[in-house]
């Protein structure tokens, strides 16, 4: 469709503009490599997009985009157990809100620096818009880790991460939730302390809460159910479905776990599941029960699984995952896990299709071969939407003072993510790229974001 819609020297200039907001926000964040690789993934695949809407160049829309409207950084120091002072340091970046107030999650995780939040922050822009609801992008996060850290000095380091990060948040200001590192113990605190400086109940300032108060039924499956959703659509294409299929999936946390029961749910045997130590295999089908008694109860390790389960076996080291021989592989751990090596073990495997439930887990070089060999592939700013699409329903029950049902949220989880599906394949046909859905989510998320701010004006 766009061949005949814009000439050469539209789509060249456009390529020029391109190729020089890229290289000036490379350079003015030295030292961010997973922010440029973002960037590299992403501005390239607008050409068409910017071709057909020359007035966003006029605009200056993507030198906007690119620059977060405002990035915080502070000083979380805490004393642990022992009575020893530690000083970590806080982050949020508050990347756009032509669509809403920023949202996003907080990420607790020894590696977190400024180029990883700005990529998970400008990502959120496009993957919020996708969603359809009304919230813009953000995120944050600590390079504090929790792992072997008691409940005592997670709580008071969340509480000592708030009382400096309170004043920067609020219900239509800016609303953080969960993320690696981040689950329910962790909100918990996080809010409570919100809760005591405001001296006011705003259940609408957080995401991710306690079912007890104020939290929504089915946010902690979403983004795992929401990526097996998208990716059952996807198989569609090629007349497959999860039924009968083998899956891998790597990581064992939030994402993890309900990508992997929802596969199941839908006939799949998951066959493979890891964490930073190494994965574990089993020809049986992983046994849920036991893995959610191992990692939500007792925060224990994944070897812990091989130990106690006679038909599976630990490999220690995770990146070795993608060599068991899967249909689908569904990378839900972190940033940068799948690499070419991991993308030609898998093709050789016999994967047809590639599901990101992490942020950024494939390189670029990985997704350049999946596309290649014709692998299917689901970029996460599409397929891994369901978690923040839940938590955007879990502001409008706080805003109404009211909790839908298990069944009511899960129906709209699942109506969202056929309609990001629909969007995502849409777009990339009509901008010249059929099946493309990186390219289509990445057009579609630009499209809503850049008409809002040029409505906006030069902000
Ligand atoms: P969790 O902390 O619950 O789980 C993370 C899992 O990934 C753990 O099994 C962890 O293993 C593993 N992992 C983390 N870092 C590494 C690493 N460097 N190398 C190997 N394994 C690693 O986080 P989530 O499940 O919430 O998040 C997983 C991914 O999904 C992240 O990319 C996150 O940004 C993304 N995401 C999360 C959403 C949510 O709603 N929670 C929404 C959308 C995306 P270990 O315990 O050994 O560290
Ligand atoms: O990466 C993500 O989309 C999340 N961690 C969830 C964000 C949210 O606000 O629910």
């Amino acid at each position: 469709m766009i061949d005949g819609l814009v000439t050469r020297d539209e789509v060249r200039t456009a390529e020029q503009y391109v190729e020089r907001v890229l290289e000036e926000a490379i350079a003015r964040s030295p030292g961010e490599p997973e922010f440029h690789q973002a960037l590299k993934e992403l501005l390239p695949t607008l050409v068409p997009a910017l071709a057909m809407h020359s007035e966003y160049m006029r605009l200056g829309v993507l030198e906007r985009l690119v620059e977060p409207e405002r990035m915080i950084s502070f000083r979380v120091p805490w004393i642990d157990d022992a009575g020893r002072v530690h000083v970590n340091r806080g982050y949020r970046v508050q990347y756009n809100s032509a669509l809403g107030p920023y949202k996003g999650g907080i990420r607790f995780h020894r590696t977190v620096n400024s180029s990883i939040i700005k990529f998970l922050g400008f990502e959120q822009i496009f993957k919020n818009a996708l969603t359809g609801l009304p919230i813009g992008g953000g995120k944050g996060g600590s390079d504090f880790d929790p792992k072997g850290k008691s409940d005592m000095e997670v709580m008071r380091f969340a509480q000592s991460f708030m009382t400096e990060f309170y004043r920067h948040m609020g219900p239509d200001v800016d609303v953080p939730a969960g993320d690696i590192g981040v689950g329910a113990r962790e909100v918990g605190y996080l809010f409570g302390q919100y809760k005591r400086i405001r001296g006011s109940f705003e259940a609408g300032a957080f995401t991710g809460k306690g079912i007890a108060y104020g939290g929504s039924y089915v946010r902690k499956e979403a983004t795992g159910y929401g990526l097996v959703y998208f990716v059952e659509e996807m198989l569609k294409m090629r007349d497959r479905s999860f039924a009968g299929s083998r899956i891998v999936i790597s990581g064992s946390g939030n994402v993890a776990i309900y990508a992997a029961e929802k596969a199941a749910q839908l006939g799949a045997t998951v066959v493979a599941m890891s964490d930073s130590d190494g994965y574990v295999y089993d020809p049986e089908g992983i046994d849920l029960s036991l893995i959610k008694q191992i990692k939500e109860v007792e925060r224990g390790r994944i070897r812990d699984y091989a130990e106690r389960r006679p038909s599976a076996r630990f490999v220690p080291d995770s990146s070795e995952i993608w060599t068991v021989p899967c249909d689908v592989a569904l990378p839900c751990a972190t940033q940068n896990e799948l690499d070419l090596r991991g993308a030609e073990a898998l093709i050789a495997g016999g994967v047809i299709a590639v599901g990101e439930g992490a942020n950024m887990p494939t390189t670029l070089e990985a997704v350049r071969r999946f596309e290649e060999a014709d692998v299917l592939f689901a970029p996460g700013k599409a397929a891994n939407a369901g978690g923040v699409a839940v938590s955007a329903l879990e502001m409008a029950q706080n805003s109404m003072r009211m909790s839908w049902t298990f069944y009511e949220v899960e129906e709209n989880l699942r109506h969202i993510m056929h309609s990001i599906f629909r969007t995502v394949l849409t777009t990339a046909g009509q901008y010249g790229k059929p099946g493309d859905l990186l390219a289509g989510a990445n057009i579609a998320g630009f499209l809503k974001v850049a008409e809002a701010m040029v409505a906006q004006g030069v902000i």
